[in-house]
């Protein structure tokens, strides 16, 4: 399971701050406890609120990259903040993202191949989120034939079928886990899939009982990738536990360090 650290993102009041003083211990800081916690890559997000999207960009990937060695997780739908946070990663990145729709693909999908990184393609279209899984394999598949026909192999792209907030969606959840199982079957070897997890309880009351609920059953489900709060310590342990009993990691070591923490 590929655990991407959710929090260096300006949409998080500690984050924005520390771009805006361009004060990078916090980000530092945010970036080793993520990964000392267990994150195998780390989401990068400038925020809404950032006035120099691509001078934020810059400045957050080069400190994450200081602190520690993992691939960082370029998170904008801007494709000049892209490449710069791609440029700036040096090789070691995960695009994130494109939709199906054809400009975003057009922009998007040649950076994938000419960095030679792993893309996340959401099942969104000019029409947005689909209702249901079966909308969201149409896309999944057109992402997928757009990255065969510009060399990108199957096992590079992450499906992201959208999560969206329960308290508001009830229904979309369900769909969600649908659509990772389907995933399975649109190729051999099939594309990988994510969800973004904390969308899902974004607005509710008991968040993180949401959240790894949810996580668990999405891994469950064939999960491969989350972009999630690692610091959540009950979050990392559910995983964990979840992968053992799914024999997909051997029970012990592994286990046992989680519990003990
Ligand atoms: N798919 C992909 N990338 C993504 C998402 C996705 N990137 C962004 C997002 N979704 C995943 N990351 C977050 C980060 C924070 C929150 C949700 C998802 C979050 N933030 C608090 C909130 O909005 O309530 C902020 C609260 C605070 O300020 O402390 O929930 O789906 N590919």
């Amino acid at each position: 399971m590929l655990i991407i650290g959710e929090r260096i993102n300006g949409m998080f009041t500690d984050v924005k701050k520390a771009i805006q003083a361009q004060d990078p211990a916090p980000i530092a800081d945010l970036a080793r406890r993520q990964v000392a916690a267990g994150a195998n890559a780390l989401d990068i997000n400038v925020g809404p609120a950032s006035r120099d999207k691509l001078g934020a960009m810059q400045w957050l990937v080069g400190i994450a990259k200081e602190a520690v060695d993992v691939p960082l997780c370029i998170d904008t739908a801007n494709a000049e903040v892209m490449r710069v946070g791609l440029e700036a990663a040096e090789g070691n990145a995960i695009v994130n993202s494109t939709t199906g729709e054809e400009e975003r693909m057009e922009a998007t999908l040649p950076l994938a191949a000419e960095f030679n990184c792993p893309i996340i393609g959401l099942t969104i279209d000019a029409e947005g989120v689909p209702r249901d899984a079966n909308g969201r394999m149409e896309i999944a598949l057109r992402l997928l034939m757009a990255c065969m026909e510009k060399g990108i192999s199957a096992t590079d792209l992450y499906i992201d079928a959208v999560i969206l907030p329960v308290n508001a969606l009830q229904q979309v959840p369900i769909q969600v886990l649908e659509a990772i199982k389907m995933c399975k079957s649109l190729s051999d070897p099939p594309p990988q899939t994510i969800i973004g997890l904390s969308n899902v309880s974004q607005g509710a009351l008991y968040r993180e009982l949401l959240n790894r609920t949810y996580l668990v059953m999405a891994v469950a489900s064939g999960l491969d990738a989350a972009i999630c709060d690692p610091l959540d310590d009950e979050l990392m342990e559910a995983v964990i536990a979840a992968e053992v009993l799914l024999n997909r990691n051997v029970y012990c070591d592994d286990f046992i360090k989680a519990y003990r923490r």
